[in-house]
């Protein structure tokens, strides 16, 4: 069965007054996610061996392997974006106590918290991605990754948000800013419920 594109969990108007316009979902998702999709149930119709697998074995069994670069990449870029949506909210606000208890522990305070995931964007050169992962040993932990790499092959916990760094993810918005791009979606777009939900 082929991928589909997962719709939007909030109209594309939705985040306009919190810093991210109505232009930027709407090509982000409509047209850079899309294609990710689109290319990534090409390369499977040709290649059997990956047919009728989930998302997340794709990404396994193509991660490290020089012919299935290309696969690897659409399908991890399918899956990035997938949290990544998921990763902001139209009411994002203070962070669930639950989740905060956790943060002030692993990091010392939740200004520490944002200011470690803020340097991890900043940070990545070039394109990738910043997360925030239940790592193996309990605890919460910053991570960065290129490209179309995610935490899920690198074995470096669980991802509960990630924020896009690539280029058009905020260039619309922001231009060359990436810091204040960064700063603006931990204060005023990060779906801390959705990070504490996924905590377990
Ligand atoms: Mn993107």
């Amino acid at each position: 069965m082929a991928f589909e594109l997962p719709p939007l969990p909030y109209a594309h108007s939705a985040l306009a007054a919190r810093g991210m316009c109505q232009e930027t979902l709407e090509v982000h998702h409509g047209k850079h996610h899309q294609a990710y999709v689109t290319a990534l149930n090409g390369l499977i119709e040709k290649n059997a061996a990956l047919q009728g697998k989930s998302l997340e074995e794709v990404i396994a069994l193509a991660y490290n392997k020089p012919d299935l670069v290309p696969v690897f990449n659409n399908a991890g870029q399918h899956w990035n974006h997938s949290l990544a949506w998921k990763s902001m909210s139209p009411t994002s606000g203070g962070v669930p106590g639950r989740l905060e208890r956790k943060l002030v522990a692993d990091f010392g305070s939740l200004a520490a918290f944002k200011e470690a995931f803020k340097a991890a964007a900043i940070g990545q050169f070039g394109s990738g991605w910043a997360w925030l992962v239940l790592a193996p040993d309990g605890k919460l932990k910053i991570a960065k990754t290129p490209n179309a790499v995610t935490p899920l092959v690198t074995g470096e916990g669980k991802p509960l948000l990630v924020l896009d760094v690539w280029e058009h993810g905020y260039y619309l918005d922001f231009r060359n800013r990436r810091p204040d791009y960064a700063q603006n979606w931990l204060d005023n777009l990060a779906n801390y419920e959705f990070a504490a939900a996924e905590l377990g």
